[in-house]
């Protein structure tokens, strides 16, 4: 892998002495929120996983070049140039290697990367799925099919009202994903802990799904798991006032004839605005809550 792969020296050093590690993304920071909040946030983050015992790897693709692990000034550099950098999927990480560009790492191309450097955590904030109307426009985020060709689990707070719920859920089952929720029975729904849905499987304790990880690793090694995390209730937003801005924010896309990669980008932007920031700060609490639980479950993997 090396030929396409760079691993930082911090990454492969715990890698090799079975130290826990967490991948994290970077559409987040270049497509999720806007400079200098991201940049801070991706830091903050990286923070978390340290402060929690373990390591921190963002992925991204620079020069061509895969990234496990990053710079601080890789990081501002990412945040910098926001929406600038491409933003990068499965389908797309042959032609920017091909090409030598930057890439800003989906969760799909992030699982991607982190399975090639040799981890199997990753933390995100929210995962893409089957959108609002999927039934007539086919947007279902590859991320959905992602989780069925890498063996990488994702820790993540649910996902966005932006996107039709039930749908997703269907899907996933149709697919042979397993979506645990922490401590909770409840889909959670990204700035809110509850959707009315519920999820496969309840777990307490980051130790009950290392467990699971082990044996769907051993039976299914290119398969990933779901894990959604519960935004802290003290975060969490008013589920009719934040519904209500998502709608506002689909109507205006739709207005606006927005599509494809395009569609997530402008969704988080526009709801962003809509709440004065309000969604932002949850956004980063519940980034942080995440990455917080990665680091126990991968702990509790290398004691496995
Ligand atoms: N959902 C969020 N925040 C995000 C994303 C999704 O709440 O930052 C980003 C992630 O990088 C995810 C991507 O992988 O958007 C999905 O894009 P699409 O729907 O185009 O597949
Ligand atoms: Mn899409």
């Amino acid at each position: 892998m090396k030929r396409y792969l760079d691993v930082s020296d911090e990454v492969r050093k715990a890698l090799d002495e079975g130290k826990p590690v967490v991948a994290l993304e970077s559409t987040i920071i270049s497509h999720g929120m806007p400079y200098p909040k991201n940049v801070e946030t991706a830091l903050r983050v990286e923070e978390e996983v340290r402060k929690s015992g373990a390591v921190p790897a963002t992925i991204a693709i620079i020069g061509g070049r895969l990234k496990a692990g990053l710079t601080k000034d890789e990081i501002e550099y990412f945040g910098k140039k926001g929406t600038a950098i491409t933003k990068a999927s499965r389908r797309d990480i042959p032609a920017l290697v091909a090409k030598k560009e930057d890439g800003a790492t989906t969760v799909a191309a992030t699982s991607i990367i982190a399975g090639l450097a040799g981890i199997d955590v990753f933390a995100t904030g929210g995962i893409g799925g089957v959108h609002r109307g999927a039934t007539e426009t086919m947007d279902i985020s590859a991320d959905m099919d992602e989780l069925t060709k890498t063996g990488v689990m994702v820790i993540c707070a649910g996902a966005k009202a932006i996107l039709d719920l039930p749908l997703t859920m269907e899907y996933l089952e149709t697919k042979g994903v397993n979506v645990i929720g922490y401590q909770t029975d409840e889909l959670p729904a990204f700035y809110t802990r509850k959707s009315g849905l519920n999820v496969v499987w309840r777990c307490d304790t980051p130790e009950e799904i290392s467990d699971i990880w082990q044996v769907q690793k051993y039976l299914y090694p290119n398969t990933g798991l779901l894990v959604t995390n519960p935004i802290p209730e003290e975060y969490s937003m008013d589920p009719v006032y934040i519904n209500k801005e998502i709608d506002e924010a689909i109507r205006e896309m739709n207005k606006l004839g927005i599509k494809g990669k395009e569609t997530t980008p402008f969704l988080l932007d526009k709801i962003q605005k809509l709440t004065g920031g309000e969604s932002l700060e949850s956004n980063i609490m519940l980034v942080l809550n995440n990455a917080r639980l990665a680091s126990r479950i991968a702990a509790a993997n290398c004691r496995k």
